[in-house]
């Protein structure tokens, strides 16, 4: 039996990846870090709270990263934990530089003295691509992140690297466009947009209120890409991987589909902070701008190139973005059945 472990074990990636490693016979550990309530509701919701372990783990304690490793030595350690939110990092950004940028070189190092077979997988993130330099992006496309989050997994990316050619570690990238799902955190657009849109088809009346909506990203479903985490580990060789489905979607045509999926029909009005949407049946505002959620600096367009992934880890993504929506509409809106 192998064992793995997964840092962020709590978050949308680590559940759909432990519950995937299970599948395939794994034994899973996992990190948690020490809050007041402890937080398993993903784990609980795919119903593998139990047959997992956790332990107590935090990226920005040294020791502790050591100790976690040299007893228990996995045979894959999955880097997912992060301050993964990037409005956040400029209000957090000497934070987020150390438990995404400087976290993961205590890993490695740690790695690197105490287990060094073990085979390491990294969560990077085509934020790095950030103004991008060329479209679609792929694995030599070069870097020029756009925020704090952005800068610090740019060092993750680049020690990661690093410690494969200087070491001969099994250590590889991923580098995951945005991939989404029932399980994704509340602040991020896609779920804002349809647990928002649930409440009002469920007889709320309170607008989803949005920031920049012209701006594109490559979505994909979470339970298709961590399948592609795990085939990295399994190649002979590590390497680095672009995860993502080709296609790039504004955050109108997203908030489009998601209303469509709940039966609704949109009128698009006005420009820029004064763009609205009514729902054509009901007559009801459903979304406006609110400038607050603009961002200091925008990546305005992500769109993915996976054909090494395809080509190397057979890997492609299994859902449309449509569908995507589809899901976590439908999903939100079930869950507020009560
Ligand atoms: P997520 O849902 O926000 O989960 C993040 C996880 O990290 C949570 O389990 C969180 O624990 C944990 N964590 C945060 N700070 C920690 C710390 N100091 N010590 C230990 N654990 C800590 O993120 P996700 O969407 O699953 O993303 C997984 C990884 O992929 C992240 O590194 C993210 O940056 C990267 N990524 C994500 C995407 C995407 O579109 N989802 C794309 C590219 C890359 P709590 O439960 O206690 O908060
Ligand atoms: O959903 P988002 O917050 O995701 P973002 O910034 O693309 O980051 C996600 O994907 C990265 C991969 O590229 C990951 F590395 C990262 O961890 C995270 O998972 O924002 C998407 C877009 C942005 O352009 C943002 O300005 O949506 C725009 N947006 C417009 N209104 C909004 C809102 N974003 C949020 N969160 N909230 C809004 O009200």
């Amino acid at each position: 039996m192998k064992t793995a472990f997964i840092t962020g074990i709590t978050g949308q990636d680590g559940a759909y990846l432990a519950k995937l490693l299970l599948s395939k016979g794994y034994e899973v550990h996992g990190g948690v870090r020490r809050i007041s309530h402890p937080e398993t509701t993903r784990l609980d919701l795919l119903g593998i709270t139990r047959d997992i372990h956790l332990h107590e783990f935090d990226l920005g304690e040294p020791n502790n990263i050591f100790r976690t490793i040299r007893d228990l030595k996995p045979d894959e350690f999955y880097n997912l934990a992060a301050q993964s939110f990037v409005g956040s990092s400029w209000d957090l950004p000497a934070y987020t530089a150390d438990v995404d940028g400087m976290a993961v070189v205590r890993i490695l190092d740690t790695l690197r003295t105490v287990s060094p077979e073990t085979r390491f997988y990294q969560a990077s993130t085509s934020e790095m691509f950030g103004l991008v330099q060329e479209v679609p992006q792929r694995e030599t496309t070069r870097l020029y992140p756009r925020s704090p989050y952005g800068v610090a997994k740019v060092y993750g990316h680049y020690i990661t690297m690093n410690y494969r050619e200087s070491f001969g570690m099994h250590a590889s990238s991923g580098i995951l466009f945005n991939h989404e799902s029932p399980l994704r955190g509340k602040e991020f657009v896609t779920r804002k947009i349809t647990l928002g849109l649930a409440a009002i088809a469920r007889g709320g009346n309170a607008a989803v209120e949005l920031g920049n909506m012209d701006s594109k990203r490559d979505w994909g479903f979470a339970g298709d890409y961590v399948d592609g985490m795990w085939r990295m580990l399994q190649q002979d060789e590590p390497d680095d991987y672009v995860l993502a489905t080709g296609v790039t979607t504004t955050i109108r045509d997203f908030f489009t589909y998601a209303a469509e999926a709940l039966d609704m029909n949109l009128d698009w009005v006005g420009e820029g902070e004064q763009e609205t949407a009514i729902d054509r049946k009901s007559g009801r505002l459903v979304m406006k701008v609110n400038p607050k959620f603009y961002r200091p600096a925008e990546v305005e367009l992500l769109i993915g190139d996976a054909t090494k992934a395809r080509n190397a880890l057979g890997w492609e993504a299994q859902t449309s973005v449509r569908d995507l929506a589809a899901m976590m509409a439908k999903a939100d809106f079930d869950a507020q059945a009560a």
